[in-house]
């Protein structure tokens, strides 16, 4: 089996690579380098160090491949906001031609950012679609565009990850998750910072469920085509159970030595308050469901 992962060389995207070879793949993966690091790819992949929007690049890439895990974006909002005809052409752009010139199933990383301020929790798929945001707009018309595929279409499904965290994932880089920041302050010494009084929730999913959730629907597809239940649908990628950052400090000060210094600072512009997405969707289509609990995902993190 011939896989391409677009962004491989991302935090998701190395976790992936490194279980596809694993499982006996043979694994390409395309990446600018923008936000990945090649030090995080497994040996035995075949790198092509390159920009999805480089046509001639990802043709090269595609070439060959049996199925394409698409998660190669601007994965930041406020780069998208910064520059947006830059993230329209790698975020949609790009990915729309991904999915039209693939002739293998495409899985796509599309995210909770498209559902915006949530009017109803927990999050389903079928939840109001009204993201805040180039970021979010983005991945919501790449969303919406799978989601309309036909029987006549390539293969292909939406993942909407909710807040993905694991190994790996730079503490330093602004496009890092709130847990790798806390972590890596507090095993340091460090102060944390909770932006807003810390009761703000979020839905934390643990990368290991979230390459399951890649696999179950990927291998789906490649069997069964668009006759497969993740054809032409979109799957939240979350655990349903939210927890709030205040609990999260809860859990890293019990397990690191000494004191965890915190201080608050104002809630950061845009941000939504809660965040919990309902998974029912993917565990009952597919034999899936979240494994790691977050107070594993946490001490594995902190060990
Ligand atoms: C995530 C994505 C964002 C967008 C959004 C869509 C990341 C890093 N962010 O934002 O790109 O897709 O989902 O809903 O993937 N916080 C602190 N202290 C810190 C850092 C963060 O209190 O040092 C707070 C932050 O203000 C927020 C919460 O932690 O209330 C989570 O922040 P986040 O950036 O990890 O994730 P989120 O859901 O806001």
């Amino acid at each position: 089996m011939h896989v391409l992962v677009t962004g491989g060389a991302g935090f998701i995207g190395s976790h992936l690579s490194a279980k596809l070879l694993s499982l006996g793949a043979s694994v390409t993966v395309i990446d600018d380098l923008s936000a990945g690091d090649m030090g995080g790819v497994p040996k035995g992949v075949n790198i092509i160090e390159g920009c999805i929007t480089d046509s001639a690049s990802l043709s090269n890439a595609m070439q060959g491949s049996d199925v394409v895990f698409h998660l190669a974006a601007i994965a930041s909002v406020p780069l998208c906001e910064a520059d947006p005809a830059w993230s329209d052409k790698v975020n949609l752009q790009a990915s729309l031609e991904i999915i039209s010139a693939a002739n293998c199933p495409v899985i796509f990383a599309s995210s909770a950012a498209i559902y915006g301020e949530p009017v109803e929790i927990p999050i389903a798929e079928n939840h109001p679609i009204s993201p805040v945001g180039y970021y979010g707009q983005q991945k919501a018309t790449i969303d919406a565009n799978i989601c309309s595929l036909g029987p006549q279409s390539t293969p292909a499904c939406a993942l909407r990850f909710f807040n993905v965290y694991g190994a790996g994932q730079d503490p330093s880089s602004q496009y890092s998750g709130v847990l790798s920041i806390f972590i890596d302050r507090a095993s340091n010494g460090r102060q944390i910072t909770i932006f807003g009084d810390g009761e703000q929730t979020r839905d934390f999913i643990h990368v290991s469920d979230v390459v399951q959730a890649l696999l179950l629907t990927g291998s789906s597809l490649v069997e069964s085509g668009v006759s497969s239940p993740a054809h032409a649908s979109s799957f939240n990628i979350c655990t349903g159970s939210p927890v709030t950052l205040n609990e999260v400090v809860d859990v890293i000060s019990s397990h690191v030595e000494g004191d965890v210094a915190v201080s608050h600072e104002e809630g950061r512009e845009g941000d939504i308050k809660h965040s919990s997405g309902d998974s029912t969707k993917l565990q009952s289509t597919f034999d899936w469901k979240p494994e790691t609990s977050l107070t594993d995902g946490l001490l594995s993190l902190l060990s």
